[in-house]
């Protein structure tokens, strides 16, 4: 009997990788250490720093448009998401998370691109901050292996 096929991506990135980063600055205190934790985790992997584009924006809310146009420019293998939406902090939460992760998936699938979700959407400040490098993981490290795996597969299926 033959063996069945398995694609699956490694996570050590290729020379020639781009990725692009949108991070929000919101909750800025938090972001920038999913954002040291992502950079961190892509040069450990292997991405030059030639292969690495950080966009800013205000907050999770602009993370969707921005990274829509770098999809658009057809020019980064993946996108990952940054940020930090936190409960406590706006009545208006669920319209800021709920648009963010709606905006983020769309963009994925009509571009074919991976857009690693690392942004965090928490109740407290201090789920966040667990988040964020400390006993909960680091979010941003986990969204830059989520990238470099689904580049590697994607770059296996084929155009
Ligand atoms: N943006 C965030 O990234 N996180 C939040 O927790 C947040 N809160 O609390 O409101 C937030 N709001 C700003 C939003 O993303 C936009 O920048 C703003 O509404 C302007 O469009």
């Amino acid at each position: 009997m033959s063996e069945y096929t398995v694609i699956e991506g490694e996570l050590t990135a290729s020379a020639d990788v781009q990725v692009g980063i949108v991070a929000g600055r919101f909750n800025s205190i938090i972001v920038e250490h999913l954002l040291d934790g992502c950079l961190d985790t892509l040069r450990r992997q292997g991405v030059r720093n030639e292969g690495i584009t950080l966009v800013r924006v205000p907050g999770a809310f602009e993370i969707p448009v921005a990274a829509k146009r770098m999809a658009e420019r057809g020019h980064y293998d993946a996108l990952i998401a940054l940020g930090a939406v936190i409960r406590g902090a706006t009545p208006h939460f669920d319209y800021v998370a709920g648009s963010c992760v709606r905006g983020l998936a769309e963009i994925g699938l009509v571009h074919g691109i991976p857009v690693a979700f690392g942004v965090l959407t928490t109740d407290t400040l201090e789920q966040a901050i667990e988040r964020a490098g400390s006993k909960g993981g680091n979010k941003g490290a986990e969204a830059a292996l989520t990238a470099l795996e689904m580049i590697a597969v994607l770059r296996k299926l084929g155009a």
